[in-house]
């Protein structure tokens, strides 16, 4: 595991299409990513979309500005799911707190 700014929610699945991943392999299109930014969290990392959801990786990881100081507490969505963007997390929040008040 390489230093991110947050890993809390999707652990191995920000880099990895597994998630419980052989060391290095299964790299999801943020995975190969880091690895071409030699494993390095940047602001040059944080200012790409490298899943192409429209979001970049720092507004994804919750630092955008890339200097490795989070400014939330968890994730706001997965960089290297395009199927998973801080909206479509909104949605599935909502819809658990929905759930929560429908009983
Ligand atoms: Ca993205
Ligand atoms: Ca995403």
């Amino acid at each position: 595991m390489q230093k991110l700014p947050l890993y809390r929610t999707y652990r191995c699945a920000i880099c990895h299409k597994s998630s419980q991943p052989v060391s290095g392999q299964d790299l999801n299109v943020f995975g190969v990513d880091f690895r071409s930014n030699a494993y390095l969290w940047n602001a040059a990392l944080a200012a790409k979309d490298s899943d192409e959801d429209g979001f970049r990786n720092g507004l994804e990881l919750g630092d955008e500005n890339g200097d490795g100081v989070p400014e939330i507490a968890v994730e706001r969505s997965n960089p290297g799911d395009p199927f998973n963007t801080p909206n479509s997390v909104d949605r599935s929040t909502w819809g658990i707190l929905k759930s929560l008040f429908e009983d």
